[in-house]
């Protein structure tokens, strides 16, 4: 009986100083466990006489179950404790001042990219596009560029090495969207296209938007109708234009569009190139199974990099590949 008291003090002692619900969990099976001290004592009863065995068993019972709510009411309070201690550390002061937040902006290009299309869709024109990767009929061939005709040097193109290329303008677009429907067409094609050229005013990577109008008596005073609308529209203002002959083998005749530009303080005022256009050329139509004797059409295409430096101002092309916050910060 000293034996059984003994253990149920120094136990409970045990218990009632045990930090960690693992320390807690050892003493549990240490005492109440299959092979634990109380087990052991209670398969020590078989060999006890019955009077022994009664008052021996009650008492060996009375210990476990008091250990059995030492151990649940400790765990109780250990769980507690450390619920409250998360609680405490993961504590969130609301009232503290806020981090501040950085307000994202569109990259010029796009913003004149945009701008652009705005402009375009507003005068009836649906925006197309087409893969960037392209092949000789359709950055070429169709665009009646003869074979080894020197108008493919002015392209400096990127060749793969397989028969496909980078589109060295957005063209093929307006090319796809011909084989495959009747006209009229009325579209633009933004998009990114390629040359391999790299200077102080050319990137291999840049940004066209080319139009295209094809119908019945389309004619070169409606394609200077559009652009001069378009040019006044973008730059916000009453330009001047002047149509200067040009050659493009997609185009006869074809022409290059200059605007009347003034700087701010009157200075260095003069023509400025901004556009290539003309009337699509009737290789370019039938090519595409449209009969030129029935259908015309007018084509034009920029740079959208070299609008976005007029518009906005911006002297030195390479900033917009800079990706310099400082800079980028000034178009928000
Ligand atoms: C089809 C037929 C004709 C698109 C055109 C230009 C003139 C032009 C340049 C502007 C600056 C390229 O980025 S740039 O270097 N583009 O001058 N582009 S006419 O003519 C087409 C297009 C599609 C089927």
């Amino acid at each position: 009986m000293d034996t059984v008291t003994d253990l149920q003090t120094r136990a409970l002692a045990e218990i009632s100083a045990s930090d960690s619900l693992q320390q807690l969990d050892e003493l549990r099976v240490r005492y109440l466990g299959k092979k634990g001290e109380i087990t052991a004592q209670l398969k020590s009863l078989g060999s006890m006489e019955p009077d022994q065995r009664r008052s021996f068993g009650q008492a060996v019972n009375a210990v476990r179950d008091a250990l059995n709510q030492a151990i649940n009411a400790r765990r109780k309070a250990l769980e507690t404790e450390a619920l409250e201690q998360k609680l405490l550390s993961e504590k969130v002061d609301v009232t503290l001042p806020g981090r501040g937040e950085q307000r994202g902006g569109l990259h010029p290009v796009t913003m004149a990219m945009e701008r652009a299309i705005s402009i375009f869709t507003r005068l009836g024109f649906d925006v197309a596009t087409g893969p960037e990767v392209e092949d000789d009929h359709y950055n070429f061939e169709s665009l009646n560029f003869p074979p080894h005709h020197p108008a493919r040097a002015m392209h400096d193109t990127f060749y793969f090495g397989d028969g496909r290329l980078l589109r060295t303008h957005t063209s093929p677009v307006q090319i796809r969207v011909m084989e495959k429907s009747d006209p009229p067409y009325r579209i633009i094609a933004p998009g990114k296209v390629y040359r391999s050229d790299s200077d102080q005013t050319h990137t291999p990577m840049f940004h066209q938007v080319e139009g295209l109008l094809v119908g019945r008596n389309v004619s070169m005073a409606d394609l200077k109708g559009v652009l001069h609308t378009f040019v006044n529209a973008f730059f916000e203002r009453s330009l001047a234009v002047r149509f200067r002959p040009s050659y493009f083998p997609f185009t006869e005749p074809s022409a290059e569009v200059d605007i009347g530009w003034e700087k701010g303080d009157g200075s260095e005022s003069g023509w400025l190139e901004i556009l290539g256009c003309g009337m699509v050329h009737p290789n370019v139509l039938r090519g595409c199974g449209v009969d030129p004797e029935e259908f015309t059409g007018y084509a034009f295409g920029m740079g959208v990099e070299r609008m976005a430096m007029l518009r906005y101002g911006v002297t030195d092309l390479r900033q917009f590949f800079e990706n310099d916050l400082e800079f980028l910060r000034q178009f928000h």
